[in-house]
């Protein structure tokens, strides 16, 4: 471990490795750090403060707004809305595209995140997390209004991606296509600091992780697939929070296979495209794992709805491969699903 090593050093010494970099995709991620510290000092105090429990409103998505959801969501937005790199944002949360106010200047990039993943466990004290993922806007800065088709673009454009993760310990881990770095936020001096350079997803996991309670619901390839993880002889166990982003770090970390696939009950799958499938594809990938929707690359997918859900396979890459396999050879694709 390489102690000491500040993400934001990191990030200029990243910088300078692009001479022509004009510095502010540098300053639109400090931006967004310092939302993840606030957002990480307030999970932090959840139990202090009058911030658990439901806002008594719901999302887009027709489910409740949890009172740290709305709070993560308006820190990200009040964070990143002045600093001059973005033409506009989206956020699981909200209805329609945030466009950055006439009052503030405008830049090249779009952000897109999940304030906070898996809200339903923040009650009780286990691991949530916020996604995110930056595309470039290809109207540029002086170009007329963001329109919500311009988010709409393929996992493999995707600037950057990343999700903190506030568990045991604040972490925040990121790509920008030059292999996945880890952080750990010390609250001591209030700095991420370098925890794990360059992780790489082992090729093959003890660990799967899929809501066994929808088994009913389950398309013939992913029961296949589990039964065979059952029946292989190998040393498997299941593990499965219930928040992506602990299931996914846990994974990414240890290796493992997270599965919330289409299934007769969600034709489309139940997460969500370009807030969660999308950026945690691109980091899976750059670790050396895989991401699919059981029918083909999550990356490719080409959206055509800001709060799309897709099917989800994603880990480890020969774990992938095999429960890829399994859908291939139920053609669940020629059924309609994914
Ligand atoms: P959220 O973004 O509203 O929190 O929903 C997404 C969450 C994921 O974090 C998690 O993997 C999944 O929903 C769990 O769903 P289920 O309770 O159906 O297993
Ligand atoms: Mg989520």
């Amino acid at each position: 471990m390489t102690i000491g090593v500040t993400l934001t050093k990191f990030l200029l010494e990243e910088q300078r490795r692009f001479p022509s970099s004009s510095g502010n995709f540098t300053s639109l991620f400090s931006d967004l750090v310092v939302a993840a510290k606030i957002i990480s000092r307030e999970v932090n105090r959840a139990g202090l403060i009058d911030i658990l429990g439901a806002t008594g409103s719901r999302n887009i998505q027709g489910e409740e707004v949890q009172k740290l959801d709305d709070y993560a969501n308006t820190a990200i937005i009040h964070a990143m809305e002045h600093g001059g790199h973005l033409s506009a944002m989206a956020s699981e949360e909200m209805d329609t595209v945030i466009k950055v106010d006439a009052k503030y200047p405008r830049g090249n990039y779009l952000l897109l995140f999940d304030p906070l993943d898996g809200s339903s466990n923040i009650d009780v004290n286990v691991s949530v997390g916020t996604i995110f993922s930056i595309l470039r806007c290809c109207k540029g800065p002086n170009g007329c209004d963001v329109e919500e088709k311009d988010f709409f673009q393929p996992g493999v454009k995707q600037t950057c991606a990343g999700y903190i993760i506030y568990g045991s310990s604040t972490m925040l881990v990121y790509t920008t296509g030059n292999g996945v770095h880890g952080f750990t936020l010390d609250p001591s001096v209030g700095e991420f600091l370098l925890s794990h350079e360059n992780i790489r997803m082992p090729e093959r996991g003890r660990i799967y992780s899929i809501n066994d309670a929808n088994s009913k619901h389950w398309l013939p390839g992913t029961a296949e697939y589990i039964k065979k993880i059952k029946e292989n002889g190998r040393d498997t166990t299941a593990r499965y929070v219930g928040s992506l982003v602990a299931d996914f770090h846990r994974n990414l970390l240890k290796g493992g296979i997270f599965l919330y696939p289409a299934d007769k009950k969600s034709a489309k799958g139940k997460l969500r495209l370009l807030y969660e499938a999308s950026p945690l594809a691109f980091i899976a990938e750059q670790a050396g794992g895989k991401a699919s929707t059981g029918a083909g690359r999550i990356m490719e997918i080409e959206p055509v709805e800001l709060h799309q859900r897709t099917s989800l396979i994603i880990g480890s890459k020969l774990d992938v491969e095999e429960a890829e396999a399994c859908w291939k050879a139920h053609g669940a694709q020629r059924e309609g699903f994914v």
